[in-house]
């Protein structure tokens, strides 16, 4: 039984809208035309016939269910999450607290083997996943480079390919609600933008994301189709695309009876690398709004802060 969305403060207004379903098999120019449309407008859509192998992704999840269904004691072999490992509840460094259990694991390369009993098949699952996600980000980098004109075509996903690049993989698992109505504390994780470029985020059937493109107003994303992959652009897709692209706010409700598990993958620059908007994107009209930062500095920004904190204003040119 799924219960009904509750808005944490009387302010809080909830829209139904779905989130636009793009399907990647589709004539190419129009799926970069749908996907720059999106971006621009809400910060994120879905993806289907996206190419990812169904076995790829049922290992990773069987992984990810295996992993989160032993004793804690076990599971806290492989944090604290500083920052990579097993967190429970505490988010970030900065106070952040939410109802949700999680693993933080860098994908450049995996080392932590305390996570499974069979090290090998974790290792081995994870890297699967990673590097079809990888693929997937790097295609839809590639076609909202095509659909916004800029002439190399590589330029955003280049970030990923990078084999220094900082991206990650974040594992949450969230409890049911019954387990929640007497403390009443129903946020999974607070509401935020995510720093990196984009985000690729696989979720089981329970409802819980929700979106705010505009402050006072959330938009839940619906788990289905199955098949599809949410993505959303981050704080350095926007600086890339000169705010042209959104990084939109979101967080995880607590608020079925059944647990929810997601995945997402977090593309990230190497630390050293220079994030700028290209040249195609500026004109005299359109200034650039951001100066041009390296992901490491960005990242201190980010970690110095509390998790609903806005970062990328402080990169603002005056
Ligand atoms: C939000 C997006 C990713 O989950 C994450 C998070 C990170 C963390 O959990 O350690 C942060 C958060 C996220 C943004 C602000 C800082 C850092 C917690 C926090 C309070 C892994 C990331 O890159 O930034």
């Amino acid at each position: 039984m799924v219960v009904a969305h509750q808005p944490s403060n009387e302010q809080e207004k909830l829209r139904d809208i779905e989130l636009p379903i793009i399907d990647l098999m589709a004539e190419r120019s129009q799926v970069s035309k749908l996907i720059v449309k999106a971006s621009e407008n809400l910060g994120f859509f879905k993806v289907i016939n996206h190419g990812v192998p169904q076995h790829v992704i049922k290992a990773m999840e069987d992984e990810s269910y295996g992993f989160f269904s032993k004793p804690a004691s076990q599971k806290q072999r492989a944090g604290p999450a500083n920052p990579y490992g097993y967190g429970c509840k505490n988010i970030g460094f900065n106070g952040d607290y939410g109802e949700v259990e999680y693993l933080l694991l860098h994908t450049n390369p995996l080392s932590n083997s305390t996570i499974s009993n069979d090290p090998t098949l974790f290792r081995c699952a994870v890297n699967g996943y990673v590097e079809a996600v990888r693929e997937l980000a790097c295609e839809i980098l590639e076609l909202m480079a095509e659909g916004l004109g800029v002439p190399d075509t590589s330029v955003l996903s280049n970030f990923l390919r990078d084999s220094h690049s900082d991206s990650l993989l974040r594992l949450n698992h969230y409890p049911p609600l019954q387990l929640l109505q007497l403390v009443n504390n129903r946020i999974g994780f607070g509401e935020h933008t995510d720093p990196q470029i984009l985000t690729i985020l696989r979720s089981n059937d329970v409802p819980g994301l929700q979106i705010s493109p505009q402050d006072g107003f959330w938009i839940p994303v619906s788990p289905h189709p199955s098949t599809a992959f949410c993505v959303n652009v981050g704080d350095a897709l926007q600086a890339l695309t000169n705010g042209r692209f959104l990084s939109v706010r979101h967080r995880a409700m607590v608020n079925s009876c059944r647990r929810r598990m997601s995945m997402a993958y977090f593309g990230a620059p190497a630390p050293n690398a220079r994030i700028a908007c290209p040249h195609k994107l500026l004109s005299p009209h359109e200034p650039n709004l951001y100066r041009p930062f390296t992901w490491d500095e960005y990242k201190k920004a980010t970690y110095s802060r509390k998790l609903g904190d806005t970062r990328l204003h402080f990169f603002r040119v005056q």
